[in-house]
């Protein structure tokens, strides 16, 4: 299987991260986003989508968005929970993810970080709204140790891809000690310390 992806993103690193739990193995096949490359003839005639990430399967089968992937990716192991319950609770925060959270944390740490827009310049509604969201995500973490059911699921990642650049898009975490600790319990998970 072929990764195309961005180290930069977080949104290709949660395909990084699944594949690296799972011991799936791939080629990762750097695309810049800074560059454009998503959008080039070649890479476009791939995903016409013209985003990362994207997999393409060894039979020619391409699948893009984050989320669906590491679903694909993830059928079957812990990553989701056996309940299905607490497997819609993921879902439910995969959803929220893309729509509540990454649209704000991500873009403005894109534009303050990768473009280096003065965080005055950036778009104050979405920095509002991306401190709405870590709110949430802070009071779900004051009574949870995790996102869905009682261990590390494909929520957790989705949402620690950007929460863990959130600081380089101008985000202070001192006031959201829960979502510091969850950052640390994360990434011992993913021995990304
Ligand atoms: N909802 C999509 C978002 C994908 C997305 O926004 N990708 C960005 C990188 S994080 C991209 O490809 N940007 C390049 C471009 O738009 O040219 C997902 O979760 O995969």
């Amino acid at each position: 299987m072929k990764i195309y992806g961005d180290h930069i993103s977080g949104n290709c690193l949660k395909v990084k991260y699944v594949c690296d739990l799972l011991s799936i193995p791939y080629d990762w096949v750097e695309t810049s986003v800074l560059k454009g490359e998503a959008r080039s003839p070649e890479i476009s005639a791939l995903n016409p989508a013209k985003q990362l990430p994207f997999i393409v399967l060894e039979d020619g089968r391409v699948l893009s968005q984050s989320n669906a992937i590491m679903r694909f990716l993830s059928i079957g192991s812990g990553l989701i929970p056996s309940d299905p319950f607490e497997a819609a609770q993921m879902d439910q925060w995969l959803f929220w993810e893309q729509y509540s959270f990454e649209a704000n944390i991500a873009v403005i740490r894109f534009h303050h970080a990768l473009l280096e827009t003065p965080l005055e310049e950036c778009d104050q509604t979405k920095i509002e709204k991306g401190y709405s969201a870590l709110d949430l995500m802070e009071k779900h973490l004051s009574a949870h140790r995790w996102f869905a059911g009682a261990k590390l699921t494909l929520a957790d990642i989705a949402l620690y891809a950007y929460a863990q650049f959130a600081e380089e898009g101008g985000f202070k975490l001192l006031a959201y000690p829960n979502i510091r600790c969850w950052l640390d319990r994360v990434a011992r998970d993913l021995c990304q310390d």
